[in-house]
């Protein structure tokens, strides 16, 4: 049966700061990552269904294959899980700041120029109600890229959509060093996005 472990920071704790605070980003990893994972775990072996012998994407990709029972657990935890472990590795110190590339031109075919997806980005995110994610997604239908939101854990993946870059705007993401001031914490977290990443993640989606 497959076992998911909290995967490892790709840096350390303390290596987002000042954007992201090293307090946040432990409790953030070992609690809360710590707590979808364990809750992963425990419904793949709770449904034990044919659905654990694949890959968390690939189920939530598929959701409506796992059993109705665990069908909402999984959407919950295998997203939460997801989410975070793409969230963690589409961070890093010393970011380069802006797109380049193949990812830089679709940005300005589709958003005109880098600043106003920013821009658009931002605003998403900052009007999301209550818990969730503002996502950069690889629509494979239209092949092009789109900015969309999720609520809770859901992924993108359950909408076929795959995700490039997720901002996680839950509280428990910023409310130790901005309270409620959701919109520093956003406008931030643009100092610390790894472009390459994102960059790499799209063009191998389209080709
Ligand atoms: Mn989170």
């Amino acid at each position: 049966m497959v076992h998911y472990e909290l995967p490892r920071l790709p840096y350390g704790y303390d290596e987002l700061e000042p954007f992201i605070d090293t307090q946040t980003m432990k409790i953030h990893h070992q609690k809360h990552h710590q707590a979808y994972t364990d809750g992963l775990n425990k419904t793949i072996e709770k449904i034990g269904d044919c659905s654990h012998s694949r890959h968390i994407s690939a189920i939530l990709s598929d959701l409506n294959s796992v059993q109705e029972s665990g069908r909402n657990a999984i959407n919950f935890f295998g997203g939460g899980y997801e989410n975070h472990r793409l969230f963690w590795e589409t961070m890093i110190p010393n970011s380069s700041g802006v797109p380049k590339g193949n990812l830089s031109n679709a940005i300005d075919v589709y958003y005109d120029n880098f600043e106003n997806f920013k821009k658009i980005f931002s605003e998403t995110a900052i009007a999301i109600q209550g818990s969730g994610w503002c996502w950069l997604v690889f629509n494979h239908t239209y092949n092009k890229i789109e900015i969309i939101t999720t609520e809770n854990q859901t992924s993108p993946l359950t909408l076929q959509k795959t995700p490039l870059l997720g901002l996680d705007v839950w509280e428990h993401a910023y409310y130790l060093k901005y309270q409620n001031k959701r919109p520093d914490y956003v406008n931030a977290w643009w100092n610390v996005v790894n472009w390459d990443y994102v960059e790499n993640r799209f063009s191998e989606l389209s080709g």
